[in-house]
């Protein structure tokens, strides 16, 4: 009834976790793997494992929002192919998501990739936040241009066929949602866009302290959670009605229920990620959540997603 399909991939639900939060281990990967997740995301890597910024660098508040600026604690790339076992154990579509330190980095992990066939997917996140001294690759619109070029020239890909989509930043301004899917519509190897990584570069303050709630760049991090969501929708609904169809839109920021799940299929989203929600729930809000969606699907009329995905109404 919520199944979905991603590219060559099926996925049994359409909703699995987004890269980052309890997505760093094996054991972490194994019990999503085990819920019912359509897919499993590992955390994004880089060539060579690294341990993050200094602590504290998170934020969490079950109700609002949270923020992170983890600064890409990875096992590196070579620990995440190698888990493909572990992740997909019960069946399941396995992604990774890489964010190297450069092009060059993204470039190398992508050939290793490509040479693992128990990896389904490859995500590239062009959006991280917070790793000190580079901006976020997608609001340079000359270099998602350059990055795409390049992946689209490789040849370990090509020959792969593997699924490939790239993990975008909000973006807030109609120019800049024109520009961006202009550029990544030139790039048949692009299958997916995952909207929206967390929005860079936000301040939670203590003010019993007087502080900012965490320490690494004076306390700006992404923020994340509900706050983020109408911000995420937004997202999708552009990205869909911009990209070119062969083009898949995943949504993803501050789902934490079927109903919020309802509304980015409305929006067009071919499959929805969950990111914060399974950090402060666990593994089991994907059970919870499908179980919602299947509920108001049910209640609704409905028995297939395709039924209602991209049909948000207009006011006449
Ligand atoms: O690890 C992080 O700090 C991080 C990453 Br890579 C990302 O893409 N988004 C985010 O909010 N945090």
């Amino acid at each position: 009834m919520i199944a979905t399909t991603l590219g060559p991939l099926k996925l049994d639900t359409c909703i699995y976790n987004a890269s980052g939060p309890r997505t760093g281990s094996t054991d972490a990967l194994a019990k999503i793997s085990a819920s019912s997740a359509g897919a499993v995301l590992a955390k994004s890597a880089t060539v060579l494992e690294q341990n993050g910024n200094d602590l504290p660098r998170t934020w969490q508040s079950d109700k609002v929002a949270s923020l992170n600026s983890e600064g890409l604690p990875n096992k590196g790339i070579d620990y995440y192919l190698s888990a493909e076992a572990i992740a997909s154990a019960n069946g399941k579509p396995y992604l990774v998501s890489l964010s190297g330190h450069n092009l060059a980095d993204n470039l190398a992990m992508l050939t290793k990739a490509c040479k693992v066939d128990g990896i389904h997917g490859i995500e590239l996140n062009l959006a991280c936040p917070n790793v000190i001294g580079h901006p976020i690759i997608a609001y340079d619109f000359d270099q998602l241009r350059d990055v795409l070029t390049a992946v689209q020239a490789h040849e370990g890909l090509k020959a792969s066929k593997k699924l490939f989509g790239i993990k975008m930043p909000p973006y807030f301004d109609g120019p800049h949602f024109e520009k961006s899917a202009q550029i990544i519509n030139d790039f048949d190897c692009v299958h997916f866009v995952a909207s929206i990584n967390t929005i860079g570069n936000a301040l939670v303050i203590d003010s019993e302290a007087e502080m900012p709630a965490i320490r690494p760049k004076n306390g700006l991090g992404g923020l994340s959670g509900p706050a983020v969501k109408y911000t995420a929708l937004a997202n999708v609904k552009k990205m869909r009605e911009l990209l070119h169809p062969r083009i898949a839109v995943v949504g993803v920021g501050g789902i934490e229920s079927g109903e919020d799940v309802f509304n980015m299929l409305l929006c067009g989203a071919q499959a929805v990620q969950i990111g914060t929600c399974h950090w402060i729930e666990g593994p089991k809000c994907f059970d919870r959540i499908a179980v919602e969606l299947q509920e108001i699907m049910q209640r609704k009329g409905y028995t297939s997603i395709e039924q209602f995905r991209g049909k948000l109404q207009n006011w006449s």
